[in-house]
């Protein structure tokens, strides 16, 4: 819709004329039609929900921290340990079926491996994998770990790390063979965070 200038007192009132042709200079308030409104954007997709925690040594001091994604078929994890915090090599991680790291001097609290359906443990084994089965993680020389990991094994919901009583990431002293039973030989616990 354009503006009509009513310049009938051009001559008359020069005052008003030259106001009138400021205002035809503007641009038109009402020319151009409102844009018709942006189609809604279709719904992002829900953030994966991140969860993390400390993990502590056998002293019960924080060695370094978990960070959990959890996806829609799969969860992700980092395991992160500072300088220091584990001895050098493969360790064999599972998660453990209590949240409960109280007892530091042997993790026992935490349980055996989530294990919903009685499987086999390890992830090379024909009738395994068990719930709580992990890739192993390798502490550097320092003893520092930078890891990241995967599962079927879900965060929340039914079977999720965070039912009732939680779980536990347990971290060994040895490599897990992942094969081998109960554990794959991965021996004592010496780390571990509580999922709860
Ligand atoms: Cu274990």
């Amino acid at each position: 819709m354009r503006r009509v200038l009513t310049i009938t007192p051009l001559l008359a009132l020069p005052f008003l004329a030259l106001t009138a042709a400021a205002q035809a200079q503007e641009p038109p308030a009402q020319a151009t039609p409102p844009a018709p409104a942006a189609p809604a954007a279709p719904a992002a997709p829900a953030a994966p929900q991140t969860f993390e925690a400390d993990i502590q040594n056998g002293k019960g001091e924080a060695i370094g921290r978990i960070a959990i994604r959890d996806g829609a078929s799969a969860l992700v994890m980092r395991v992160t340990i500072n300088a220091g915090g584990l001895p050098p090599g493969w360790h064999g991680i599972h998660f453990h079926a209590v949240g409960d790291c109280s007892d530091t001097e042997k993790f026992e609290k935490s349980k055996a491996h989530v294990n919903h359906d009685q499987s086999k443990h390890g992830l090379l084994n024909p009738d395994g994998p068990d719930e709580g089965d992990l890739p192993n993680v390798y502490a550097n020389a320092d003893g520092s770990v930078n890891a990241e990991v995967s599962s079927e094994t879900p965060l929340t919901g039914e079977g999720g790390l965070k039912d009732g009583d939680g779980s536990a990431l347990i971290i060994h002293a040895n490599p897990d063979d992942h094969t081998t039973q109960p554990i794959g030989g991965a021996g004592p616990r010496i780390a571990c965070a509580v999922i709860k």
